[in-house]
Order: C-alpha cells, then structure tokens, then sequence
C-alpha cells in the first residue's frame, strides 16, 4: 500500500511555483459518505487558497454520489475552467455495487479530462472500509483533497507553458 501524498515540484507551494492566481478552478464533491467527502472538500479549496487562488460561488459543485461524476465533468470541460478536481468517497459494502460506482466514476472522468484537454483531478478515495477513507480525509494519512487540488494546479499551470491560453471567441458586431 502506498502511503505517498503528493510531493510538489522544486520551488513548490510555499516558493511560489505553483500558484493559483487566476486559474479559473471547480471542486465537485459527491455528498455520499459526507462524512468524508465534505473533509475532502475542505482540503482541496485549502490547497486553492494556499496557493493564493480563488473560488467563485458557483465553483464548488455538489452532485449525489460518484456516479454522478461523468455527466457533470463532462459538462464542466467546456465552461473554461482551467482544472476540475473530484472529490468523493467510494466505500466497499456487502454487493458489488461498489465495483460498478467506482470503476464508472473513474472510468467517465479520465474520459471527459482526456476527451476535453481539461485536466481532472481524481481525489476520489476507493477503499475497504471506512477507517481506510477517514484516514485519507484529514486523518493520520493526509488529505487526499488537498492533493487533488495541487495536482489540478500543476497541470493546468504546465498546460499553460506548453500551449497558449485559449482566446476568447470575438463577439459578432451587430449589423445595424
Ligand atoms: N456513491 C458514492 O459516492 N459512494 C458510495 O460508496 C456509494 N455506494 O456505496 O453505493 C455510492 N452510491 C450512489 C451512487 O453514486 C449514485 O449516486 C446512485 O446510484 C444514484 O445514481
């Protein structure tokens, strides 16, 4: 089991490499197990804050369960955020449901970050038990939040040093 956390560049957090001023970036948290999930949360818009970004009021997205996640990544891709990090908790039951909302969740969000060119965090825990996710949401092994949203802002700032920013579309001028 690894128990790594996210190590950031030289010249990282605190050095200023990885700032997150102006990026335009959305947390979605699934509200099942919300119990972990609203830590989670509270770790990625730290990170955001920490390095120095902002989050509007309609940048933090709440959706039902990680099912969710595909249709709402997919449509976010497309708004002009420069990086989306998921947050949920996928806790193993007695059924193989478990199995079937994990696998879709991860499965439809590497697609619609693959497909859009919109980097998508994945800090969506998968675990055995509840202790497994605690742990990992502001527990003894850190918070797999806080790392999703640094890597969000790593990826979108390497997005910008190898492409341009995307321009705007000109308004039309009216005819009359
Ligand atoms: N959703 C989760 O985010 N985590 C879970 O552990 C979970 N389990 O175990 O059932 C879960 N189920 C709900 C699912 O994501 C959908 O919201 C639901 O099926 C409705 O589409």
């Amino acid at each position: 089991m690894s128990t790594e956390t996210y190590s950031p560049p030289a010249g990282g957090i605190e050095g200023g490499a990885l700032s997150a001023a102006g990026l335009h970036l959305a947390i979605v948290v699934s509200r099942f197990n919300h119990f972990v999930t609203y830590k989670l949360r509270d770790g990625a818009i730290e990170a955001i804050e920490k390095a120095g970004g902002a989050l509007g009021p309609n940048d933090v997205i709440e959706i039902p369960g990680a099912w969710e996640f595909p249709v709402i990544v997919r449509s976010l891709a497309h708004r002009g955020y420069d990086a989306i990090v998921c947050v949920g908790a996928v806790i193993r039951g007695d059924t193989p449901h478990f199995d079937y909302v994990a696998g879709e969740a991860a499965r439809g969000i590497a697609d619609a970050s693959a497909e859009s060119g919109v980097p998508i965090a994945f800090g969506v825990l998968t675990t055995n038990t509840v202790e497994q996710a605690t742990d990992r949401a502001g527990g003894r092994l850190g918070n797999k939040g806080f790392d999703a949203a640094m890597t969000a802002i790593e990826m979108a700032l390497t997005l910008r040093k190898i492409r341009p920013p995307r321009m705007k579309p000109r308004r039309r001028r009216s005819q009359n």
